[in-house]
């Protein structure tokens, strides 16, 4: 039996998604983050030494980082599901999304996370509009440009097909409905960019979703 570790409110929402997508049983062990600093517990270091979430238990085989738990639950239960073929163009596209998603996407919305909180951690009063200064100016001239950047692209991948890899579902859309959900939440997928707001509301019908859902508790990525 699979065993997802899950952290509340994180990335482990998409294996389970994807598990019940695969119609595949799995058990969960809850982990909760820090209400200050929002890390996840000690306990977690216990399954996989980084200590963050997702990771997945299966047998004796331990596997972390959701891209390839992602490749592994496809390939060891997916019966050829939710992949597209390979030597396909399609399944070119699929492999770059599912590396994009973590590789690319994540890395300035995690940077512009960083930076709007720095202004506001403890510190002593004459420094914080130093600090504030300098976390706008990186914010303006780094953050902000890159995260139009990626998300105008991403906005224009999918007016060529319906989803990432193509014109069917795959596990590359559920990879990267991370970073989706989490522009949403910084307000990057709005009218403006009409096609990855589409993108979410299609992904949050399927049933699949709302059962993830039901079984990893409330989920809204930090914004
Ligand atoms: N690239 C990794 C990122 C893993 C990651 O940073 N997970 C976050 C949850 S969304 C986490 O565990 N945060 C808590 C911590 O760093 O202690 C993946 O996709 O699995």
């Amino acid at each position: 039996m699979i065993t997802v570790h899950h952290l509340n409110n994180s990335r482990s929402q998409r294996v389970l998604w994807l598990l019940e997508e695969l119609d595949i049983e799995y058990r969960i062990v809850r982990y909760q983050r820090d209400a200050n600093t929002m890390l996840a517990p000690p306990e977690l270091r216990a399954v996989h030494p980084l200590g963050k979430s997702p990771v997945i238990s299966d047998g004796d085989t331990t596997v972390a980082e959701s891209g390839a738990i992602i490749e592994y639950l496809t390939g060891r239960y997916g019966d050829g599901r939710f992949v597209p073929p390979p030597d396909t163009p399609q399944r070119l596209r699929y492999t770059y999304w599912l590396h994009y998603a973590e590789g690319s996407a994540m890395t300035p919305l995690l940077l512009s996370l960083i930076f709007r909180r720095m202004p506001k951690a403890p510190m002593p009063f004459f420094v914080r509009p130093i600090v504030r200064g300098v976390a706008d100016k990186v914010k303006t001239s780094y953050i902000d440009p890159q995260l139009k950047l990626h998300f105008d692209y991403m906005e224009s991948e999918l007016a060529r097909h319906a989803w990432f890899a193509g014109d069917e579902f795959s596990a590359a859309d559920v990879q990267m409905s991370f970073p989706i959900e989490a522009g949403k939440a910084r307000g990057l997928v709005d009218s403006e960019r009409p096609r990855l707001a589409a993108f979410l509301e299609r992904i949050h019908a399927r049933p699949a979703y709302q059962r993830a859902l039901e079984q990893g508790g409330a989920f809204a990525v930090a914004g």
